[in-house]
């Protein structure tokens, strides 16, 4: 029996009785425009309204790219990236927006200027004062699941049991966000699809997404696959913008495994994908 779940921010609690879908904001500088925080800011507000009108749920800002071979950007930088547009949407939009940082002081900044979760893809490993900001503040906090520095992410050596590691990983994540006083209805959990994963163990964290749902009753569980290189694998090494019959397999497969949450580029589509898988699923009992 699955259990209908609220997620717990500062603003609000979210309800999970349906499937939601996080869009995804990346806040990075603008090679076409002239660079201007104004065409930033406008730009960003654009895609988050289109986003919305297409069904998004939660508006995921990000302005550090987590991609292979990406390097880490000043602090500042990060911050003056996304505070316009978290500021900008907050004030626009009554929607969830959730800052996707490892950084506390990113963090609380964001939570400041409107966001209401903080999604940390190190599960608190870089910086565990993400988990100070989200006690204090209340945010929502998603822990997501991830091997190595930020420089040897995406070059980990494989390990043997992904699933057992993904667990333990997990639980150690959830113990010391709950030792800073985060509580549980505040927590959201990632397995982190293409952080430290081969190509396999991302299909099988996929396919045996039950396992963990079963695994963490206590807490929702979140997906992202969108786009990621993984389903470029397996198609012949399509690039990114032909990924999305792919990206939609996926999120159809993990919400039938119980996620909660898809994390997503393609909101509309993944809105009609998830419908229907959600439309088969009612008729089943
Ligand atoms: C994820 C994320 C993910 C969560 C990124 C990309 C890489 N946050 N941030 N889960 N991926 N929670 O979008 O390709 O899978 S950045």
């Amino acid at each position: 029996m699955e259990r209908p779940f609220a997620w717990k921010t500062s603003r609000r609690s979210i309800t999970l009785e349906r499937p939601l879908v996080m869009g995804i904001l990346n806040v990075t500088p603008d090679s076409f425009s002239d660079g201007g925080r104004y065409a930033v800011v406008d730009d960003a507000l654009k895609h988050a309204e289109t986003m919305i009108a297409d069904g998004a749920d939660i508006i995921d800002v990000g302005g550090e790219s987590t991609r292979p071979g990406s390097d880490r950007i000043p602090l500042a930088d990060e911050i003056g990236r996304v505070l316009p547009v978290i500021g900008a949407i907050a004030k626009r939009f009554d929607i969830p927006i959730s800052i996707d940082t490892s950084r506390s002081e990113v963090a609380r900044s964001a939570a400041d200027a409107g966001a209401e979760i903080v999604n940390d893809i190190s599960g608190l490993r870089f910086d565990e004062k993400i988990a100070a900001v989200a006690a204090g503040e209340g945010t929502g906090l998603v822990l997501m699941h991830s091997r190595g520095d930020f420089g040897s992410m995406h070059s980990q050596p494989p390990v043997d049991d992904i699933l057992a590691e993904v667990v333990a990983d997990l639980r150690r994540a959830i113990a010391a966000a709950t030792s800073y006083g985060v509580s549980a209805e505040q927590i959201v959990l990632d397995v982190g699809i293409g952080f430290g994963k081969t190509p396999d163990q991302n299909l099988e964290l996929i396919a045996k997404l039950d396992k963990l749902v079963q695994e963490f009753h206590d807490h929702p569980l979140l997906v992202g696959t969108s786009r990621k290189s993984f389903i470029g694998k397996i198609l012949d090494n399509a690039p990114a913008d032909r990924r999305l019959a792919g990206s939609l397999a996926t999120a159809a497969i993990a919400l039938w495994n119980g996620a909660r949450i898809l994390r997503v580029h393609d909101v509309s589509e993944t809105v009609e994908t998830l419908r229907i898988v959600s439309a088969v699923r009612a008729s089943m009992v």
